[in-house]
């Protein structure tokens, strides 16, 4: 039965009063399904964003090193399984949205289609990509659904610490030998304008975005939060000597931002229906990370199962 307009008239009214939305109140069939998609596709990015940096875990320069980049890895797949449990409330379960992703119908951020070639590019996303993500999650912490806002707000608190320790690695690169900072200018060209393309397509081609505005799920368009991560990130780089690789990058005085040129929205295209340089390689990773579980899962189930069914009372 679709939604009643009355019943959308009354939930809008909540969500201009600045109410948050939980997950027993009413939500228009709309709103549960956008959520629904969007949350599901962050938890995926937060997971398949492990293997680009899980890649150099073995390889980490320093025992220091080493253990805050595990850290890091640890705490994206706590970020994906908060957010997988914000999806659950919403009457999905997460099996069914890890299907999906590993059939290929679900996205997960474009960014992680690109390959790690050397250390710098572990300080790259953790500057760079942490960086956009927080930007853009520092909003969503705003959100009108409670149990994704909620989960932003730990989220963010962590992706603080890894966007340091990225910053610190091309900071202390870049003040190394001149092979460790063409080594850092090197990943900087290179992750620069993916990290732009993570904000997602300008809003005025950016389908969703009205209707998740309208309810309060994202509180800054696509283009703004772009704008605000470049405002941001050109003092740093300059702070380290590092050049970001756009020739048009200058101060607009009219508005007070940076002007950046233009992104290649074709490789975003590329990238975001399987085309990137790596998709083929992190699905195939996830298959077979999730093959490799079936065994753990099943003893999971089976012990809860099993405890369940001792903790039911006996039937009279
Ligand atoms: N990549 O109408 P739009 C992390 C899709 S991980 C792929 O603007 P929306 C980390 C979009 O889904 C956290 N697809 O969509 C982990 C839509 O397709 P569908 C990463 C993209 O939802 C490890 C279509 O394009 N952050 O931080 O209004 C290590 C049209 O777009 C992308 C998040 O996941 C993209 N970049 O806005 C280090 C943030 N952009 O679904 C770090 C959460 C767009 O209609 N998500 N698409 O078929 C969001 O904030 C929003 O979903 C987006 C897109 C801004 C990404």
């Amino acid at each position: 039965m679709p939604d009643s307009p009355d019943a959308i008239t009354e939930f809008e009214a909540r969500i201009a009063a600045g109410e948050t939305i939980e997950p027993k109140d009413w939500m228009p069939d709309r709103y549960r399904k956008q959520l629904i998609r969007m949350m599901s596709q962050h938890a995926h990015s937060e997971v398949v964003g492990m293997l680009p940096e899980g890649n150099w875990i073995t390889r980490a320069p320093t025992l220091r090193r080493k253990m805050g980049l595990l850290a890091k890895v640890q705490d994206e797949a706590g970020h994906g399984l908060y957010i997988y449990c914000g999806t659950e409330t919403l009457g999905v379960g997460r099996a069914e949205l890890v299907d999906q992703l590993l059939t290929g119908k679900a996205k997960y951020s474009s960014i992680f289609n690109y390959p790690t070639l050397t250390w710098a590019d572990i300080g790259a996303i953790g500057w760079f990509v942490d960086g956009a993500a927080i930007v853009n999650q520092t909003m969503l912490a705003k959100a009108s659904y409670g149990p994704y806002a909620r989960a932003m707000v730990r989220i963010c608190k962590e992706e603080n610490f890894h966007k340091r320790q990225g910053y610190e690695i091309m900071a202390t690169l870049a003040a190394g030998t001149p092979e460790q900072k063409r080594m850092a200018q090197d990943a900087v060209n290179r992750w620069w304008w993916p990290s732009l393309m993570m904000f997602g397509p300008s809003d005025k081609d950016s389908p969703n975005s009205a209707e998740l505005t309208r309810w309060g799920v994202k509180r800054k368009g696509n283009d703004e939060l772009r704008q605000r991560f470049v405002n941001l990130t050109v003092a740093q780089a300059v702070a380290i000597d590092l050049k970001l690789p756009d020739p048009e990058l200058r101060p607009d005085p009219a508005t007070g931002d940076w002007h950046f040129g233009p992104i290649d929205w074709d490789e975003f295209s590329r990238v975001v229906h399987g085309d990137g340089p790596l998709n083929r390689e992190r699905l195939a990773a996830r298959r077979q990370a999730h093959s490799d579980g079936e065994w753990v899962r099943e003893a999971a189930s089976a012990y809860a199962a099993k405890h369940t069914a001792a903790a039911a009372p006996a039937a009279a």
